[in-house]
């Protein structure tokens, strides 16, 4: 085996430090300051739970990959080849040499699941316990590859449906004979929410398994076949906002994409009130 001169070798580890120090510099510049690949702001209030929750995660999982790597590169420093001789081979005796890495581990793994349990059951409590009075409720149905939005109207009470009725010009499968269903309006990728009120969305789907994601609210619920999910939050921000699939679900998973607007409460009513109810367009 040839060794290279120190003077070369020295070289090559400054260089290698070099190229380490500007990854670690170009990674910190665009995550964290310029925030490219971060998430969109936040437009929910029960989002900044998983913020906070990521947050943690990130900032434990992150410091002790640091430290690890910091901890090897002063090994490798202290205990590393200096000049030609071999290394030599340290027999290994269980102890605490061999114990405190075991017992990093778990503390880490006990503070991420102290931190994911304490602040994601707040938040699931919150999301699928029992909304508050006054809440503005929507169905979301998924199907491959499109949101069906479906509103109560003036009666705020949601038509039956059957799958019996499902046709082109029925997606829903809304029952004709219901007198609810009448003034229920149907919409297709597009929906309409009011800021700071809670809304309730139950979510539906009619073939396969999707996901009903809003990145900007940190919302993802699961739209299973055969079952209805409630879930509610509280909008705090206006705009517009995408909804995405977040299930693979077929070849058309992709365009799987609606709209989110949030806005005030009498522009959204004056919204609803331009859509034809579900009525004037099947009867
Ligand atoms: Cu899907």
């Amino acid at each position: 085996m040839v060794f290279q001169p120190r003077s070369h070798r020295q070289g090559q580890a400054w260089l290698w430090l070099l190229v380490l120090l500007a990854l670690v510099v170009g990674a910190v510049w665009l995550f964290a300051i310029q925030r490219r690949w971060w998430f969109p702001p936040l437009a929910s209030e029960q989002g900044a739970h998983i913020d906070r929750l990521f947050l943690i995660i990130l900032s434990l999982t992150g410091a002790t990959f640091v430290l690890g790597q910091l901890a090897l590169a002063l090994l490798i420093f202290l205990f590393g080849r200096k000049g030609a001789e071999s290394a030599h081979h340290l027999r290994e005796r269980a102890g605490w040499g061999t114990l405190w890495p075991i017992l990093i581990g778990f503390g880490l793994i006990g503070a991420l699941e102290v931190s994911d349990v304490v602040i994601g059951h707040e938040l699931w409590k919150q999301l699928y316990g029992p909304p508050p009075e006054d809440v503005f409720v929507v169905e979301v149905t998924a199907q491959q590859f499109a949101w069906n939005v479906r509103y109560p109207g003036r009666d705020g009470k949601f038509g039956r449906t059957n799958l019996r009725f499902v046709s082109d010009g029925n997606p829903l499968g809304i029952d004709p004979e219901d007198s609810a269903a009448r003034d229920d309006v149907v919409l297709l990728n597009e929906i309409h929410l009011p800021l700071h009120r809670p809304v309730v969305v139950r979510v539906r789907s009619k073939d396969v398994i999707h996901s009903f994601f809003i990145p900007a609210f940190r919302l993802k619920q699961d739209a299973v076949p055969g079952m209805q999910t409630q879930i509610w939050f509280i909008p705090k921000r206006a705009g517009e906002f995408e909804i995405a699939c977040a299930e693979l679900c077929g070849l058309g998973h992709y365009r799987m994409r609606g709209m989110l607007t949030v806005e005030g409460e009498e522009s959204l009513r004056a919204w609803l009130e331009q859509q034809v109810p579900f009525g004037e367009t099947i009867w």
